[in-house]
């Protein structure tokens, strides 16, 4: 936003309580207070455009813009209960439309760019790329009253402020990572997950699917790391597991939203399940009992058997076959079950498998103590000496400090759920730091990006999920949009009140922290 722009900007800020807008009793308040993530650069015009069952969207620049238009006019159809016309057009004459159109050109916006105008009687949002229009999009979606979020048709005038948001993100990778593997979580759940995300203009998936205490994703040349090796979770639950069919499922829906998945198979440590469901995977040839607690660090693959790199070999051939994303994550994380002269030796045999099967590797922060191979990705979670020592080696660092970016982690020690072994982090805790500043000897350029996981150990239903990740996850999603410059814990804490009201309109059972001033709709 340029300076000129800011006392408007700030106008709308503040419209609920004061009178320094031009809004009748009337009108709407505009809700550009309540974007998250932050936009770019936003100018304010006083006005409104109001959808009505006139508006009607026109695309130009393919199928994509289509898919996206016609996924805006689902989403919003419920609460409005317009059924919003979506043609292939490039005629934006009549008044009501809404226009959405692919440039092609990535100029200024890049790949995940867009520039959103809205005028009185008409919305252009133009893109370079179809991600850039999803985003367009989602913008879109949080400028309209939080009730557009209902399930059930609302009677309400469906008003957005006018204004011109220019807008893209600071990092090229934003995600989550999601633990199925402690408990089970239905596919659908899943995609609930996915959706939040997207909501957020997150753009990647991480699925922690196997554990100690589960595995979690068929692989069909060693059947019994579903059937046997699924049958539990933590607590002693009946797990589960995804079909290939499944997981290929959730990649497609995860990739219609702009979202790439990387799964993660940790290894050597974190595999009682695998060493559960086959023998021949322990260095005694005796199978490990299932288990359902929640200790770690006590398991580990046999690292000097054949059996196990033809187990790796097939388990990463099969998962690549499934997974368009370039990067699997190995885990490789807290293996103090596996000596460390045996470890480094695994690590590196790992990385050669992963590139034989034309698929790059992402690992816990400890893979930076073998020899990192091009291209790959430590996840600097505990250990800033190994995140630096990857960066020494030319890697990049995917940012997931514990103590700053768990989403199990408590609130403070009252929160019913969670633990609390790097930190306790509050809403302003969570939102407040930078990734390209926290630690010495990693800078914006050696940043891969930036990853919230949520560890499922107390976590149990999608309801535990919500309350864990809500209110921090809309903090991540900024730290990783907006420009660190631009982020401020006083401002970013008003368009968080606000947005409470449309987590509620979502039906999200969210974290009520005592440091945000809640507002109601
Ligand atoms: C550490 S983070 C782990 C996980 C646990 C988590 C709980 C990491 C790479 N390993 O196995 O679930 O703590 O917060």
């Amino acid at each position: 936003m340029s300076a000129r722009n800011l006392p408007i900007f700030l106008c709308l800020f503040i419209v609920a309580i004061s009178s320094c807008n031009q809004q009748t009793a009337e009108t709407p308040a505009p809700t550009l207070n309540a974007v998250i993530p932050l936009p770019l650069d936003v100018v304010a015009s006083s006005d409104v455009f109001t959808f009505d069952t006139n508006a009607a969207i026109v695309t130009s620049g393919g199928a994509e813009a289509t898919r996206i238009a016609t996924m805006f006019a689902d989403m919003i159809q419920p609460a409005t209960g317009f059924k919003l016309i979506v043609s292939e057009s490039a005629d934006t004459s009549k008044a009501g439309t809404i226009s959405l159109a692919l440039t092609g050109n990535e100029g200024t916006l890049g790949a995940e760019g867009y520039e959103l105008n809205i005028t009185k009687d008409k919305i252009f949002l133009i893109a370079a790329k179809p991600a850039g229009l999803f985003y367009g999009i989602q913008t879109i979606r949080q400028l309209l009253p939080h009730s557009i979020e209902s399930s059930k048709k609302q009677n309400n005038s469906w008003t957005i402020a006018t204004g011109k948001i220019v807008d893209k993100p600071e990092y090229g990778v934003r995600g989550s990572m999601l633990d199925v593997a402690r408990h089970f979580f239905s596919l659908e759940d899943v995609k609930r997950y996915i959706d939040f995300l997207a909501f957020y203009k997150m753009n990647t998936f991480h699925w922690h699917l196997s554990d100690d205490q589960g595995w979690r994703i068929e692989i069909k040349s060693w059947p019994k790391l579903t059937s046997t090796g699924g049958s539990t979770q933590v607590g002693g639950g009946k797990g589960g597991f995804y079909t290939q069919e499944q997981y290929k499922e959730l990649i497609k829906y995860a990739s219609d939203r702009f979202i790439t998945v990387i799964p993660e198979i940790d290894m050597p440590g974190h595999t009682n399940a695998a060493l559960a469901s086959y023998p021949e995977l322990n260095c005694n040839d005796s199978a490990t009992k299932l288990y359902s607690g929640t200790e770690v660090g006590f398991s580990s693959l046999c690292t000097n058997k054949d059996i196990t790199y033809k187990f790796i070999d097939d388990v990463i051939r099969e998962l690549a076959e499934l997974t368009p994303g370039a990067y699997l994550h190995i885990g490789g994380d807290e293996s103090h079950a596996t000596k460390k002269e045996d470890y480094i030796p695994f690590v590196n045999k790992v990385q050669a498998i992963v590139k034989k099967h034309n698929k790059l590797v992402i690992g816990w922060d400890e893979i930076a103590l073998s020899t990192l191979t091009p291209n790959s990705v430590a996840q600097y979670w505990a250990d800033s000496a190994n995140s630096v020592n990857a960066v020494k080696q030319g890697a990049k660092i995917m940012m997931s400090p514990a103590a700053k970016a768990y989403l199990d982690m408590q609130y403070d020690s009252t929160s019913k759920l969670g633990l609390h072994w790097a930190a306790y982090i509050e809403v302003d805790q969570a939102y407040n730091w930078n990734p390209e500043t926290l630690v010495k000897g990693i800078s914006k350029e050696n940043i891969y990006g930036i990853e919230a996981p949520l560890w499922s150990e107390t976590v149990t239903n999608m309801n535990d999920i919500e309350w864990l990740v809500f209110p921090r996850l809309p903090g991540y999603a900024e730290i990783g949009w907006t420009p660190s410059g631009k982020r401020n814990w006083d401002e970013y804490k008003t368009r968080l009140a606000n947005h409470g009201a449309r987590l509620t309109a979502m039906d999200i059972d969210f974290y009520k922290s005592k440091r945000v001033e809640w507002k109601g709709e």
